[in-house]
């Protein structure tokens, strides 16, 4: 047996399924943590699936914090889940405790595993297929961002410091271009200067929050569309998850992580470019389905900044797989080499794409004020 397969084996000791566990999978296509999707037999019972993830050490150092978080925000939004009548059990993540008591176990080398019941009968989208995927996604991320408005922002720990602070990236990304550990520099020239070239918007929204435009919020961070499950049934968002980055952050990141993501009909990684192109309907769909979702949560100036939060959301996912590949991808995970070059390409060619139709994104906004 190899270590992580021991490793696996331990975490799967850790916790009681109600039933014998009769196999682990990988699951997903996440690129931070490990997931596993775990069938039992519990008896003569249909069988019951977990989802049992191994947080990546690498992007969080304090796990325990990860899940004091989750803890925190999940029973939080069980209850309002629950006094709007909703389903508790399916419209948000459940945590299932280990035998010990605690949210999770630990490994030798000090990876933590968790639990959560798998959410049946819901799918995970790659890529948006309709406008009105898309718009079910968003107005489930912008109820999210609703439920836990009043939520206590100083209770939860930041998870990975200045995980949006799109300045700091930039200055991660000339300190590897500087750097150049893998000697990956001269085969990406191109990609260094579409960055400076925009340097001065990697402040814009960190500036208006500095000046007290955009307030700090409960934000979840991390929106794309595969990290909302889709209810099988009745083809509507049904929970949000990747509950890991749930901390104070802007409301125009969330929106535009989502866009970044989903707003064209491309993976992440496509490699023909000449596939890659921002859709302005998928944008309209988004942003009337985040606004919906939002019911009047969010102030004037957050809807002034949306289509900054569109670009700038892009621009920073793009330095980040830039920065990885140049640092030898030691934080993405890849299935081939230049994964993080072909994945920061396509983030660029839609950055390019949001400043040709700049005024239109704006009026797409203006169209969904109240
Ligand atoms: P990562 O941080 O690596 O993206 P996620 O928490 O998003 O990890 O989980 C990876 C994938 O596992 C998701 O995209 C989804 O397909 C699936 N998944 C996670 N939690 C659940 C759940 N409770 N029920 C069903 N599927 C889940
Ligand atoms: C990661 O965990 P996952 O795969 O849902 C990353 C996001 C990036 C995204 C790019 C904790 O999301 O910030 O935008 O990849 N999550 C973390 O696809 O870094
Ligand atoms: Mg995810």
């Amino acid at each position: 047996m190899s270590q992580a397969e021991q490793f696996l084996q331990e975490a799967l000791n850790a916790f009681d399924f109600g039933g014998q566990v009769v196999g682990a999978v990988r699951f997903g296509s996440g690129h931070i943590n490990d997931t596993f999707c775990v069938h039992t037999q519990p008896g003569e019972d249909p069988c019951r699936r977990f989802i049992l993830q191994r947080i990546s050490a690498n992007a969080f150092h304090h796990p325990d914090q990860v899940m004091a978080n989750i803890a925190g925000v999940t029973s939080y939004l069980k209850k309002e889940i629950a006094a709007a009548g909703g389903d508790p059990e399916r419209e948000t993540l459940s945590l299932h405790t280990a035998r010990d008591g605690s949210f999770f176990h630990t490994d030798v080398e000090g990876g933590a595993w968790r639990v959560y019941p798998f959410v049946e009968n819901t799918m995970c989208l790659q890529c948006a297929d309709t406008p009105q995927r898309f718009a079910t996604s968003a107005r489930a991320f912008g109820k999210f961002q609703r439920m836990l408005k009043d939520y206590p922002a100083d209770t939860l720990y930041e998870t990975i410091p200045r995980f949006h602070d799109t300045e700091d990236r930039l200055v991660k990304l000339k300190a590897a271009v500087a750097a150049d550990v893998m000697g990956r520099v001269q085969s990406v020239q191109p990609e260094p200067a579409f960055v400076a070239a925009r340097e001065a918007d990697c402040s814009v929204a960190l500036q208006a929050l500095r000046e007290g435009k955009l307030p700090l919020r409960v934000t979840h961070n991390d929106t794309k569309l595969n990290n909302v499950l889709l209810d099988r049934s009745t083809g509507e968002a049904l929970c949000v998850i990747d509950l890991d980055t749930v901390m104070p952050g802007l409301s125009v990141n969330d929106f535009g992580d989502s866009i970044r993501f989903g707003a064209n009909h491309c993976v992440e990684d496509e490699t023909d470019l000449s596939k890659v192109s921002f859709d302005l309907n998928f944008f309209d769909a988004y942003t009337q389905g985040f606004l919906e979702g939002a019911q009047g949560a969010l102030t004037e100036a957050e809807l002034d900044y949306l289509p900054w939060g569109a670009r700038l959301m892009t621009l920073e996912c793009g330095i980040r797989f830039l920065t990885d590949y140049l640092e030898g991808d030691h934080y993405f995970h890849i299935q081939r080499p230049g994964q993080n070059l072909d994945r920061c390409r396509t983030q660029f060619k839609l950055v390019a794409d949001m400043e040709r139709c700049w005024d239109e994104m704006k009026a797409v906004v203006d169209q969904y004020r109240t």
